[in-house]
């Protein structure tokens, strides 16, 4: 019953913040030649923002390491495009599972805490190959509501998990490169090293305190091997940089915790301008 209440109903207003750092090293025989002035992958504008993966390739030889940090925070209720009070939850939204006639418990925020490391190796100038581990950190404050109905607040609870997340896997292909113009396929697959039984201590209608399975969202992994095709294009000329990607996540079979998350579909565009060679807004 309180279980069922603790789900993340829909998202409110979203927001995060990213920092990136990366490192590339080539081999001398591949560094700069000099005979073009395309830009590589140690160009800030050649890189898309931070929430698009794989948006480059390297020349053969290449090696990229990476560190990348994002903050999100989601706060708020919203039914469709309406944002809901928390008390307007608990005396009309159904609970679909045993217990009280409506939802006892609300969640008002979740951050989440993106720590993600990668390194990228080419073996050929068509093939880019990359890893990614990630360690999370999730928070989801709550309201209780006392009892079966009514609108007395019992109290709030925060519920937490850390560890690492899943580990992502991916070839870069090139399909298309000419001067301005690239395009690469993205295939990738999500390995299931996140954590799907992360438990913590929330606080009931009853004013108890049982620890209890966390819903879906502030599970660390997905529990299922996901396929990850994506196309990019990329687009340069003397100080503009722009670029759009698709990738998909396509989960296969069912988690051994008998479910399996949806299909996700994302299309990402962006612009980018190169005020100096070592830095880009986007
Ligand atoms: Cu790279």
């Amino acid at each position: 019953m309180k279980n069922s209440a603790l789900r993340w109903s829909r998202s409110g207003s979203a927001m995060g913040v990213a920092v990136t750092a990366a490192l590339t090293f080539s081999t001398p025989t591949f560094a700069h030649d000099g005979v073009d002035h395309e830009p590589d992958a140690t160009n800030a504008y050649a890189h898309a923002p931070i929430g698009v993966m794989g948006d480059h390739l390297h020349k053969a030889g290449e090696v990229m390491f990476s560190y990348r940090f994002m903050h999100m925070d989601m706060e708020g209720n919203r039914i469709g495009n309406r944002s809901v009070s928390p008390e307007e939850i608990v005396t009309t939204v159904p609970n679909r599972f045993a217990g009280p006639p409506t939802l006892r418990v609300v969640p008002t925020e979740m951050t989440m805490d993106m720590h993600m490391v990668g390194a990228m190796y080419a073996p050929t100038d068509d093939i880019t190959l990359m890893l990614m581990g990630m360690y999370l950190e999730k928070e989801m404050d709550h309201i209780t509501f006392q009892g079966m109905a009514g609108t007395t607040r019992l109290g709030t609870f925060t519920t937490k998990s850390s560890g690492i997340g899943d580990t992502k896997a991916a070839a870069l292909v090139n399909l298309h490169d000419e001067p301005g113009h690239k395009v690469h396929a993205n295939i990738g697959l999500s390995i299931p090293t996140g954590s799907i039984t992360e438990s913590d201590s929330v606080l009931t209608p009853m004013g108890t305190r049982p620890t209890l399975r966390l819903p879906y969202a502030m599970q660390l992994g997905s529990g299922t091997y996901d396929l990850e095709p994506g196309l990019t294009y990329t687009g340069y000329d003397a100080n503009w940089g722009w670029g759009a990607q698709w990738r998909s996540t396509l989960r296969t079979g069912t988690n051994d915790e008998g479910y399996t998350l949806g299909n996700k579909h994302q299309l990402t565009g962006w612009a980018s301008y190169q005020f100096q060679p070592w830095i880009s807004l986007s």
